[in-house]
């Protein structure tokens, strides 16, 4: 097993509907701790950046908008696995794809506000972890 880190965002309606502590506490009980924290609003130049590989797609106006409407929080989380650990958590990007017991199939309303971000690679989380930290 490999210790990973992994870059989770709590999207803002997670935040607005007071799921932080519900989704940090789920991937904490599967074995990630948090090492970073913090509350963000995202602004569009952000925005763009983190989800540079999805410009042009139908989809990325309405990401934009939904990412950038009001507080996330941003997490780096570490542990064995982390980052399969936390999607697994997290469930499938569509939440009428992902079972009951993950956070989407839980709690998320569509495919676009899908309530949380986990990286999906190495490579993902230490680009993500150094755009959302890189600075601290
Ligand atoms: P993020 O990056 O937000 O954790 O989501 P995923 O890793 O699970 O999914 P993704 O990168 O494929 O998609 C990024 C983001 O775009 C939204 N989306 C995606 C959407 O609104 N419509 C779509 O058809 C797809 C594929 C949801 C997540």
């Amino acid at each position: 097993m490999a210790v990973e880190q992994t870059l989770i965002i709590i999207k803002p309606d997670g935040v607005a509907r007071g799921l932080v502590g519900e989704i940090i506490a789920r991937i904490e009980r599967k074995g990630q701790r948090v090492t970073k924290i913090k509350g963000v609003h995202i602004d569009r130049a952000l925005a763009e950046k983190h989800y540079a590989e999805h410009r042009g797609k139908p989809f990325y106006e309405p990401l934009l908008e939904y990412i950038t409407e009001g507080l996330s929080v941003i997490a780096v989380m570490e542990g064995d696995n982390a980052i399969e650990s936390a999607r697994v958590i997290m469930g499938p990007t569509d939440p009428l794809e992902a079972t009951p017991g993950s956070i989407r199939g839980g709690y998320a309303t569509s495919v676009t506000r899908n309530l949380v971000h986990g990286s999906d690679s190495p490579e993902s989380a230490a680009r993500e972890i150094a755009l959302f930290f890189g600075d601290d």
